[in-house]
């Protein structure tokens, strides 16, 4: 933590800015307090070909009128964009952040399986993830739903928090402790920019009741925020994200699938499917309860997801290459006729 980024405390903004908002193409960022406070106009600058997200530190150019230049990320969530399956495009949810809280609302039924999505993007992006549980003013008794989460946030601390009564929000704030950056990943209505507004004491972001029939939010944070936080440190606000989709993944899978992956370690044969195999350790432990098939069922998918995207990335690095270098030769015909090439 003791980056050239993070050294950049609260007090010390200088020629570096933090990207707060982007608006078609424009960033608008803080180079100092009394700017991240509202006391000064701030920076407002144009991405043109930058790939800027909330939340990263820019320096622009000497007019002050496009960026420069993008300092490199202490993390960034990045997910998938489209889900046409046409082209696979990227998307930087928000860049340098500490602590990410993944929002679940205890007025609908757990969703483990979206947590279990959220703990791969959340481990893949650098980030310590914190499951944050809303709204326990709605249930009557929170240890069902909670160990349900529990099951799948192996090693992930699961808080209980309401921005609505301020239950839990301290222990939240102490996450920005030593100016650290925080934010949110969950659905639209869990109460993402209640707990925000909790965090800086007052109706700051804009907040909207939940429909009745089905809890569902109304997608009413609209663009991810930067927000400077009254003591120290920041918070990003972040627009409820509907499907999580997965970018290409460094660890993620492997590390929010721990218990899966030790199970595996232990069959008998390297390349066992888990399926019928004898002396598979993963089906043993699905027979005994110890794993929920589920579990299993979900990893599998996840692989074959990035596996497609990685497939996906191949193919359209072929493409550019041949763009790029004029006519390709068959691999086949590289490989056994010299003469090929004409
Ligand atoms: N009962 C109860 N309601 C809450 C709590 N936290 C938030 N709400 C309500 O839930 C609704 C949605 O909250 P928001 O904070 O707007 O949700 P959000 O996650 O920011 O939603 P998007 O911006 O759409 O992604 C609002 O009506 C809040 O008042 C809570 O702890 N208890
Ligand atoms: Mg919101
Ligand atoms: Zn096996």
């Amino acid at each position: 933590m003791d980056t050239a980024i993070t050294g950049l405390d609260q007090g010390a903004l200088s020629a570096v800015a933090r990207v707060a908002r982007i608006d078609r193409g424009w960033s608008t960022a803080y180079r100092s307090m009394d700017e991240a406070r509202g006391a000064a106009p701030p920076l407002r600058v144009r991405n043109i070909g930058a790939d800027v997200a909330v939340g990263d530190w820019i320096l622009p150019d000497a007019d002050g009128e496009r960026v420069a230049e993008v300092l490199p990320r202490k993390s960034a969530f990045v997910r998938r964009a489209s889900f046409d399956g046409m082209r696979a495009v990227s998307d930087t949810l928000a860049a340098n952040v500490d602590t990410v809280f993944l929002v679940h609302s205890l007025g609908s039924p757990p969703s483990p399986r979206r947590l279990e999505r959220e703990l791969v993007l959340a481990f893949d992006s650098g980030a310590d993830p914190v499951v944050v549980a809303t709204k326990p003013d709605l249930v009557g008794e929170v240890d069902a739903p909670l160990a349900q989460l529990r099951e799948v946030a192996l090693g992930v601390p699961v808080w209980v928090a309401s921005g609505k009564t301020g239950r839990g929000v301290d222990a939240l704030r102490r996450r920005a402790e030593g100016n650290r950056t925080l934010t949110f990943l969950g659905a639209s209505g869990v109460g993402k920019s209640t707990l925000v507004n909790a965090l800086l004491g007052g109706a700051r972001q804009a907040t909207s009741e939940v429909r009745d029939g089905d809890q569902r939010g109304r997608h009413t944070t609209v663009a991810a925020e930067l927000l400077p936080l009254p003591d120290e440190g920041w918070i990003i606000d972040t627009p409820g994200v509907r499907a999580v989709s997965l970018w290409l993944s460094g660890d993620g899978i492997e590390r929010a699938f721990a218990d899966v992956f030790d199970l595996m370690d232990h069959c008998r044969f390297r390349d066992c499917k888990h399926d019928r195999e004898p002396g598979c350790a993963v089906r043993a432990a699905i027979e005994s309860g110890e794993l929920d098939p589920i579990r299993l069922t979900s990893l599998e998918r996840l692989v074959e997801e990035e596996a497609a995207l990685e497939e996906e990335q191949r193919a359209r690095e072929r493409a550019a290459d041949r763009r790029a270098g004029g006519r390709t030769r068959p691999p086949d015909a590289a490989e056994f006729d010299d003469s090929w090439d004409d």
